[in-house]
């Protein structure tokens, strides 16, 4: 069965998950659509003192470019200029059964032109920007794993058509141990009729995305190698700004706004500027809003890059040697997931940077779950991967992935001492120098005083998120050891916090909330004293008691008396 159901993978929080998350930023977009106008700014060269860590590209190896005028739409064919492709109802039956194999309406797909014509979608100040007359050359480096053919092809043409012919080396395409028919021979004819060299590698055994990009990537004969997945749409003018970048400072890594192709109806959906990448507890990549800080350091200026904690992982440019330089990819990492991560914290920590680049834009198709075949399962390879992340990168706050996926430490994270010896080697710095400088508004607590379950001393029960979302009750559960739910952080700012989450109260007869943590006190302030366990919070002056009765699982607030429903154990490793 290749139709694994990989849902609990989430890639966005509850506002921006995975694709409904890119089209809720979307059309949040409207919310501050002004343009602030500041004069271009100076943010370009003010990061730390080892972030140039190569030469600028000698002269002689930049290339003369120019613009590339905008594809012309294709008549009445469906889907021109980026709109959505309505199935008539009569095929109804077939759109479905299609859908299955990709997940993704491959018959809408099939209808659209391969050179079809989109908006142009970016700020017009982005269309007035001067960019260097000289620029690297770039290889764009696509791999796949049973990708269907129009989304593949229209992949790599609106690449050819949308590219600065000069700047564009080559495509170099990855297959990764396709089963499909048309990924053999008729792709391998198709390719040489291209007017861009095309090669095309493929993987003895499925190797998974990782290294099937390093594959790729030895192939490399561009300055700058660019990923793409292979069910993107390049827009007008998407190159440039990304080439701009690294050309002034080669240890920078960009990435386009990636726009949403919608999966059903592969509209073309403009995605917001306005969020940036962040991660939660259990190390899943989300998007998240970019705080007033980093709008501030731009000079409110919302077509210049945006410095991202981390990014999403699939469409990005950086420089050859850098990638090389700065430890490519992990290579004991297998199929999907988590090399995104990685890859930011490593940036970042060895120093580097990581940027959004609000002028380019790239269509990616957002899909709900995955396709294809996790050989060795999903779950273990997703929390294998994870857990490098973890080892290599994070230090102690790795604690939380595994307080989260207590799973993960039942499965083999195999040998990571290369990978720690290349962050010695680079000197790179510490996660708790990440959080401060580059992510301080990150889920994980810079300090806290304990990580774990918090268990009532009367009733032996452990608080429980039950799962609740933002705004929800908090519950309240036998303790069962397996993290998750049960986890909670007690911080050095007096909250009680889990992943994106802390126990808030309002009024003092009211329920205990989770709600986003604000980092402002207030009704988030929670003082635990150690000697009498209990857990008092500061604005309503009352203890937190265990619930009412056996069938409401609700903790509440109650005039602190020293009775046992009001002491909380959080016994182990607490650290003041
Ligand atoms: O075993 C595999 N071999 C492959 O070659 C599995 C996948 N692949 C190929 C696959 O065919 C595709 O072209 O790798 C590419 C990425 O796989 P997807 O499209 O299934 O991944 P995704 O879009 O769901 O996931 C995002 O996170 C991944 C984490 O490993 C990768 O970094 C993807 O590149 C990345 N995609 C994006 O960043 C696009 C925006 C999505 C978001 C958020
Ligand atoms: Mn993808």
């Amino acid at each position: 069965n290749k139709n694994v159901n990989n849902d609990y993978i989430v890639k966005g929080n509850d506002e921006f998950r995975g694709k409904k998350a890119a089209i809720a930023a979307a059309l949040q977009k409207d919310i501050d659509e002004e343009d602030t106008n500041i004069e271009e700014n100076e943010v370009e060269h003010d990061v730390g003192d080892d972030g140039l860590m190569l030469p600028l590209y000698p002269r002689s190896r930049l290339k003369r470019w120019q613009p590339v005028p905008p594809v012309k739409p294709q008549g009445e064919s469906p889907g021109e200029m980026g709109k959505a492709v309505n199935i008539p109802i009569e095929q109804e039956k077939l759109m479905l059964d299609k859908f299955q194999e990709n997940q993704f309406n491959l018959l809408a797909s099939d209808m659209i032109s391969l050179n079809r014509s989109l908006t142009d979608v970016r700020f017009e100040k982005c269309k007035e920007k001067q960019y260097p007359e000289l620029l690297p050359t770039t290889s764009v480096v696509i791999v796949f794993h049973n990708e269907a053919w129009t989304t593949l092809i229209r992949t790599i043409w609106s690449t050819i058509n949308r590219s600065p012919r000069p700047l564009l080396k080559e495509i170099i395409l990855v297959d990764d141990a396709s089963e499909k028919e048309h990924l053999g021979k008729k792709l391998e004819d198709y390719i040489k009729t291209l007017s861009v060299p095309t090669r095309l590698f493929r993987t003895e055994n499925r190797s998974g995305l990782i290294r099937a990009r390093l594959l790729g990537a030895k192939h490399v004969k561009g300055d700058v190698i660019t990923f793409l997945d292979a069910h993107c749409e390049c827009t007008e003018g998407w190159l440039e700004p990304l080439l701009a970048r690294i050309v002034k400072d080669r240890s920078t890594v960009v990435c386009p706004i990636i726009d949403v192709i919608s999966d059903t109806t592969f509209e073309y959906i403009q995605a917001s500027d306005m969020t940036w990448g962040g991660f939660n507890w259990k190390l899943n990549f989300r998007w998240y809003r970019v705080p007033e800080r980093e709008m501030a350091r731009r000079g409110g200026d919302r077509t210049a890059p945006l410095r991202t904690p981390t990014m999403a992982g699939g469409l990005f440019a950086i420089d050859k040697d850098y990638f090389y330089k700065i430890g490519s990819y992990d290579e004991g990492m297998d199929i999907w997931g988590g090399e995104n991560l990685e890859m930011s914290f490593r940036v970042w920590q060895c120093g580097g940077r990581l940027e959004i680049v609000p002028c380019s834009h790239v269509g990616h198709v957002f899909r709900d779950k995955s396709p294809y075949s996790f050989p060795g399962g999903v779950q273990n390879v997703v929390l294998h991967n994870a857990a490098r992340v973890a080892e290599v990168w994070m230090d102690e706050w790795g604690q939380f992935y595994y307080a989260m996926n207590p799973g993960a430490l039942n499965v083999p994270v195999g040998d990571v001492t290369e990978r720690k010896a290349l962050r010695d080697r680079l000197k790179c710095k510490s996660f708790r120098w990440y959080l401060e400088n580059i992510y301080p508004e990150s889920q994980m607590p810079l300090d806290y005083y304990y990580l774990g379950e918090i268990r009532n001393a009367e009733t032996s029960n452990c608080l429980d998120t039950l799962g609740g979302k933002a705004g929800q009750a908090l519950g309240m559960g036998y303790c069962h050891g397996m993290g998750g739910n049960q986890v909670f952080a007690y911080t050095k700012r007096k909250q009680i916090m889990s992943d994106d989450n802390c126990l808030d109260a309002a009024h003092p007869r009211g329920p205990i909330k989770l709600i986003r943590c604000h980092g402002m006190r207030g009704n988030q302030e929670w003082t635990y004293d150690t000697k009498t366990r209990t857990i008092k919070h500061t604005n309503t002056g009352m203890c937190l008691d265990k619930p009412e009765s056996t069938d409401v699982w609700k903790p509440l607030l109650r005039a602190c008396d020293r009775s046992r429903g009001q002491q909380w154990l959080m016994q182990v490793d607490f650290k003041w």
